[in-house]
């Protein structure tokens, strides 16, 4: 019986996942989107429609109008900590388990963590902690919903905000060497999830590939990162990633 393409791919990335010796995903939006959590495109449903996310997730909105978008950020906080992670996510848990794997992610879900990935270089900050406007410091408590959204820093008395990256704000520097150091070093790198929209995350993958690591591209449709990929893995996070993980499981 003819093995459909997409049998054989699976077949020819567990090859490449057997004899590898350090594993990356990056992951975006697209990883999160079967736990519920609309992609960021998507994510304007209900009264947040009338409103551009590159918008609302900027310093000067926030200086414009904090309540507001104190207020997005904390039911999006809402709806992730009500989200669990998909089989997907298990399934990188599982794989780092008899080899070295990063995730980098450009995801704020903290799902990762949340599944169990233990090296996670999370790019665009998250959702769950606020840290302070004015000396950065990080605050865990978790804000009152039914409270005012605007809270301010312990240490310095500036204004609370989400310790996320906003557009036209800088990544992490500690984060982004760890991804760059892991892109650098990996063999195999998958990317899961991402339209390869946003800057300068969206370059980082071209390291692995002038580094030499295979590439694999797990999406419902074809992004620019096809370009780089070796297989393109056509299928949603939390169908794929499972079925290449059975598949390891069937041929150990
Ligand atoms: C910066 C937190 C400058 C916010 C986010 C060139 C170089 C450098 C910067 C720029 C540049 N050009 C433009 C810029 C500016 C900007 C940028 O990139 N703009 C874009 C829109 C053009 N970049 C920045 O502002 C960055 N900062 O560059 O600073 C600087 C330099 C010096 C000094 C000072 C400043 C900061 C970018 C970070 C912004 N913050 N997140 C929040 O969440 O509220 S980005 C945000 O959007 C998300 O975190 C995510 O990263 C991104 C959305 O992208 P994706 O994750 O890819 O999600 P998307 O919805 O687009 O796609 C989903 C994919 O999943 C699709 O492909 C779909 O097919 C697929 N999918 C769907 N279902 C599934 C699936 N895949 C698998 N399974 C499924 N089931
Ligand atoms: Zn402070």
């Amino acid at each position: 019986m003819l093995e459909d393409p997409q049998t054989r791919e699976l077949d020819r990335v567990r090859t490449w996942l057997d004899n590898a010796k350090h594993v990356v995903f990056f992951t975006g939006a697209g990883m999160s989107a079967e736990c519920g959590i609309p992609t960021f495109r998507e994510a304007q449903t209900g009264f947040w429609a009338r409103f551009d996310p590159m918008e609302l997730a900027s310093p000067e909105a926030f200086k414009r109008h904090p309540e507001q978008v104190l207020q997005w950020y904390a039911e999006r906080r809402a709806q992730a900590l009500n989200c669990a992670p998909h089989a997907g996510y298990r399934a990188i848990v599982e794989i780092e388990k008899s080899r070295r794997v990063t995730v980098i992610t450009q995801n704020v879900d903290r799902l990762h963590q949340r599944a169990g990935s233990r090296h996670v270089a999370e790019l665009h900050g998250n959702l769950i902690t606020e840290s302070c406007f004015k000396c950065e410091a990080v605050d865990y408590s978790q804000p009152n919903l039914n409270a005012p959204y605007q809270r301010y820093c312990k240490s310095c008395g500036g204004q609370l905000r989400p310790s996320i990256v906003w557009f036209g704000e800088q990544l992490p520097a500690e984060q982004v060497l760890k991804a760059e150091d892991a892109l650098l070093t990996c063999d195999l790198l998958f990317i899961v999830g991402t339209s390869a929209a946003v800057y300068p995350a969206a370059a980082m993958p071209q390291l692995a590939k002038d580094a030499g690591a295979k590439i694999v591209l797990v999406n419902p449709e074809r992004t620019e990162h096809a370009v780089l990929s070796s297989v393109f893995l056509q299928g949603a996070a939390g169908v794929v990633l499972p079925a290449l993980l059975d598949r390891m499981n069937e041929t150990a």
